[in-house]
């Protein structure tokens, strides 16, 4: 049992527009994947927390998904409202953007920061691929002043260049607390979701377009054995010709996104593992509060 005048916990939300590195972050942060990494946007759908406990803090950081303009479908404003409500009731609120990069989806960000009543750090992200330190030097200095960030630090969450840093200047932000989760806890995911989210990360490197975006992955069935883990899931299209896309010539493309999944699974789980996965046609499902609502897109 800590001793809550000797540890701190509290909770970090990581917020920014899409594809700044919000999920590299929070796991090379906890030293675990827990959540899915792709280079394309809105690859993060749900508010996924990681934990990161040491001998006299625990933080919980939570990885939001990226926060951007434009959102016709109900999809795109779930995704929305559910990385703002990450805003309410933190201790530190992180607003992470790219190095040499300010679009209007940042200033979109700070507006949301407006009602935010705790302190904001600002994190320049990706700055290994900035040669030119003086031109980094300048871009930090003037996106420095867009906000009252309590504190600004360069990082890369990729090469974990200053990262650590960054989290030993968050603990004194931190309420003096004892730890809200068991010492060994690195997610308060299931393992199901975790699970979906590597299949749904498999469809956004494999496959092209909007195409990713229309496809949402739900567990049918999970069973843990001695020496294997059985997996079936569904991967849910909008539109037939999204089923055969997804499919491929031959069953080419299902077949990859299986294997490198099965790969992910596999060192997530630490077991071998059988994936079985089918593609099935919900019309319109990213338009249907109830679909979404089934898919644990609940917002
Ligand atoms: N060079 C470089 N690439 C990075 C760095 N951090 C993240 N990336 C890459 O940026 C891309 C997006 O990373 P994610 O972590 O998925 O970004 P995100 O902000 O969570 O994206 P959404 O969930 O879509 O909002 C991936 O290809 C990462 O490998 C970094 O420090 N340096
Ligand atoms: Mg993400």
């Amino acid at each position: 049992m800590q001793n809550s005048s000797a540890t701190r916990c509290g909770h970090i939300s990581i917020v920014g527009h899409p594809n700044v590195g919000k999920s590299t972050l929070m796991n090379q942060i906890i030293g675990y994947k827990v959540s899915a990494i792709a280079n394309k946007p809105q690859t993060t759908r749900n508010v996924i927390r990681g934990i990161l406990t040491q001998d006299n803090y625990q933080i919980i950081f939570m990885d939001t998904p990226g926060i951007h303009i434009q959102s016709k479908s109900l999809l795109n404003k779930t995704i929305n409202r559910e990385a703002i409500s990450a805003l309410e009731d933190v201790d530190l609120v992180v607003m992470l953007v790219e190095a040499m990069v300010w679009t209007k989806e940042d200033d979109f960000v700070l507006k949301r920061l407006e009602n935010v009543n705790c302190p904001v750090f600002l994190l320049v992200n990706k700055v290994d691929r900035i040669k030119q330190k003086d031109k980094l030097l300048h871009f930090i200095q003037t996106v420095s002043t867009k906000y009252n960030f309590k504190e600004v630090f360069p990082i890369s969450a990729k090469k974990v260049i200053n990262v650590d840093e960054f989290v030993q200047s968050s603990l004194k932000y931190l309420p003096k607390n004892e730890f809200i989760y068991p010492e060994d806890f690195i997610t308060d995911q299931s393992v199901r979701f975790i699970c979906s989210e590597f299949i749904r990360e498999q469809l956004m490197h494999n496959l092209h377009q909007e195409v990713p975006y229309l496809t949402a992955v739900e567990i049918e069935h999970f069973e843990e054995k001695a020496h294997i883990t059985r997996i079936h899931a569904t991967i849910w299209v909008g539109k037939k010709n999204q089923k055969g896309m997804i499919i491929g010539k031959k069953g080419e493309v299902l077949k990859r996104v299986g294997t490198e999944a099965r790969r992910s699974l596999e060192e997530f789980l630490m077991t071998k593992v059988f994936l079985k996965l089918w593609v099935k046609v919900e019309e319109n499902w990213h338009n249907s509060p109830k679909h979404l609502k089934e898919l644990g897109i609940s917002g």
